[in-house]
């Protein structure tokens, strides 16, 4: 048999059938459209039932030369002559059961934490072929999994740990709570951050097995994963002219749906009116999806208020689903644990165009740890560990990441959007291309409300007057427009009233 391919891998559940369909009737369809690994998973059946199933599903994968692998079952694998084996952490431990198989069979390990990437390592090649890395998200199909969602960014983590320790010939997939909404960006987000890993495939369950129309199901999977880039907008809000961005907002008037903190909500609405955009503030689930088909809607979303976390969620994903752009403002990122949970959710929810915080967020969100005093930074951190913190958030979440303080840093990580199977990216984090932007010293700006808030308003409306190529430029020309407008309020000011008055006249006049 060919070396096994691991893009689409389907774990069968005999649980879940539609009326009519039986399991091998499921996987004929899923064979046929493109399925190309199958594990026989059948946790509740007598083991004679399971031999027949297995027998079939043989005849079935020997037909379209595709690897059956068996769950758990030893004695079963080896009594049908399956490809392979796979096993949990609580099953037979993987030394005996590569003993019991032999040296050419193949076999697989479920892993959840990098702990076990090490005792991987440890045992070495000819033990483990691929390993299963979940749970990315929740499951209906798993309902005792202790198992808390790891999300791409957790995946990207077990990569890392597989690179450090030189784990070349081990596959991988990625699975739990995969389907058509979320895939592009998980194998978009999934990397290794030295770049030179992805996933090899995607495994999946119900998507297929519970299908009215598993053939179907399976074509729409394949041309996904087919797919070699992720794209923000369906499209395109604009001309490729990223010279045209500011003349775009005019233009275009995009409309920044505010979700956003209390202390935010009517300044942002004027920074977004001084610069030409139209501002909605809605936290209201209903009117999410009717927002996102206005032509040229961009989400703002500040998780400065904890709202409803459920909320957010679902106007992530409605606006990934329209192909819509979305800011995201982890204001106080890690200031209580209630807002870590949050944030965590909100940021393995979705695909972000830009993230922005100040540095205390930036470096919580990279995983280098970052101070917070309530919602403002308190790190005294240097200019290299705030430009690797923005490096690394730009990395794991593929979007552009601004982190602002005295010197704002805004990082590529689109890495050209390029979302590569079965082989890295290409490019490391530290390799990520940067821009500083210098300005004068502004310190009113932290003696009016929400003027870091309104940054990410500003941002917003030049990103959805961008594309998918220029999102990069858009951001550092909003941000160096901020900063212009702060120096220049600076300057006519008599004071913090004042200043936030001349902000956002300055704002209206510079955007013009
Ligand atoms: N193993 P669905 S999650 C079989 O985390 C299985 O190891 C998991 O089902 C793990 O595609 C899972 O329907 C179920 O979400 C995946």
């Amino acid at each position: 048999m060919k070396a096994a391919d691991y893009t689409l891998y389907l774990v069968t559940d005999s649980t879940m059938l539609p009326e009519g369909k039986t399991l091998i009737s499921q996987l004929a369809e899923g064979l046929k459209n493109g399925v190309t690994i199958v594990q026989l998973r059948e946790k509740d059946t007598d083991a004679k039932t399971f031999v027949a199933l297995a027998l079939e599903a043989k005849k079935l994968c020997d037909h379209y030369n595709v690897p059956l692998i068996i769950n758990d079952r030893v004695d079963i694998a080896l009594a049908i002559d399956a490809s392979g084996i796979h096993v949990g952490q609580d099953d037979i431990p993987i030394p005996m059961v590569r003993k019991l198989v032999g040296p050419e069979k193949i076999v697989g390990w479920s892993v959840g934490k990098v702990e076990e990437v090490d005792q991987l390592a440890e045992w070495g090649p000819g033990m483990i072929n691929y390993i299963g890395v979940g749970t990315v998200f929740d499951t209906q199909t798993k309902k005792d999994s202790k198992k808390i969602p790891m999300g791409p960014e957790g995946v990207s983590r077990i990569l890392t740990r597989l690179q450090e320790k030189k784990c070349d010939w081990i596959k991988t997939v990625a699975i739990g709570g995969l389907h058509p909404d979320n895939i592009s960006r998980v194998v978009y987000q999934s990397q290794s951050l030295d770049g030179k890993r992805s996933i090899d495939g995607i495994s999946l369950v119900s998507d297929i097995m519970a299908s009215d129309d598993a053939g179907q199901s399976t074509r729409i999977l394949r041309e996904i994963l087919a797919e070699k880039s992720h794209h923000f907008f369906e499209g395109g809000a604009a001309d490729k002219n990223t010279a045209n961005i500011k003349e775009n907002v005019q233009k275009l008037s995009p409309l920044i749906h505010h979700i956003t903190n209390r202390v935010h909500q009517n300044f942002g609405a004027n920074v977004a009116l001084a610069i030409g955009c139209s501002p909605i503030m809605s936290e209201v689930a209903a009117e999410f999806e009717d927002l996102c088909k206005i032509p040229h809607s961009v989400l703002l979303l500040n998780t400065g208020t904890v709202a409803d976390v459920g909320i957010l969620i679902h106007a992530v994903k409605t606006y990934n689903s329209q192909k819509r752009p979305i800011v995201l403002d982890p204001v106080g990122f890690s200031a209580s644990s209630a807002r870590l949970i949050l944030n965590k959710k909100v940021l393995s929810a979705g695909q972000f165009a830009c993230i922005k915080g100040n540095t205390g967020e930036i470096m919580g969100v990279s995983g280098l740890g970052g101070a917070m005093k309530g919602v403002d930074s308190s790190g005294d951190d240097s200019l290299e560990t705030r430009i690797e913190a923005t490096q690394l958030v730009a990395f794991k979440y593929r979007t552009v990441a601004v982190c602002t303080g005295e010197i704002d840093i805004v990082v590529d990580g689109t890495a050209s959007l390029k979302r590569p199977l079965q082989s890295g990216v290409g490019v490391s984090s530290a390799d990520l291309s940067y821009e500083l932007i210098k300005s004068e010293n502004v310190p009113l700006f932290g003696r009016i409300t929400a003027s870091g808030c309104s940054l990410g308003t500003v941002i917003a409306g030049f990103v959805c007057a961008a594309n998918d190529e220029s999102i990069f430029t858009a951001v550092v020309q909003a941000v160096t427009l901020y900063k212009l407008a702060g120096t220049r309020a600076n300057a006519t000011c008599k004071g913090s009233g004042s200043f936030l008055v001349d902000l956002i006249d300055n704002l209206y006049l510079a955007a013009e």
